[in-house]
């Protein structure tokens, strides 16, 4: 069975660690990359992170997924999550399971941040818990990617 992680970041999120630290902290992405990629070790799963500001890059990264073997996605759409069909159609079209992370509670923030193209298709939503939320989002991808290995 495959085990292969996809994190998507989208766009801004390079510059995590550099600004507005009261909102999404002081860690930076190639942070998180790195402990994702050690924690995905630490389980037998490979962990690959990709960031872009580019709507279609990310989507022609969601279409090269399944042939890469990549099982289980964890994607912060960044500001996408508020406005992307196109990227939605690209999670439903790849038919692989996907966990939403946010970094702010965006339910707490502006109306407009409080409605996702992507938390009614996701396994999973995790808001507001920061770098640990793609922990948590991981370990779930590595319980089902288990799982599967079991049942296939
Ligand atoms: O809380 C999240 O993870 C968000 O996906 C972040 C997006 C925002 O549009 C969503 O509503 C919630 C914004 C990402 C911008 O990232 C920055 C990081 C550091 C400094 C400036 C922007």
């Amino acid at each position: 069975m495959t085990r292969i992680v996809l994190v998507l970041h989208g766009p801004n999120l390079n510059l995590l660690g550099s600004r507005e630290p009261a909102t999404y902290g002081n860690i930076t992405l190639a942070q998180i990359n790195a402990e994702l990629a050690t924690r995905g070790e630490q389980s037998g799963v490979e962990v690959v992170s990709f960031q872009s500001n580019h709507e279609g890059v990310l989507i022609d990264q969601i279409h090269a997924a399944g042939a890469a073997g990549v099982g289980y996605i964890i994607i912060n759409p960044a500001g996408f999550t508020h406005t992307s069909v196109a990227l939605r159609d690209a999670l439903l079209a790849a038919g692989i399971p996907f966990v939403e992370v946010h970094l702010s509670n965006t339910h707490a923030r502006e109306p407009f941040r409080h409605r996702s193209y992507f938390s009614d298709i996701a396994s999973g939503v995790i808001v507001g818990l920061g770098a640990a939320g793609y922990r948590y989002a991981l370990d779930h991808a590595v319980a089902a990617l288990s799982r599967a290995d079991v049942t296939a």
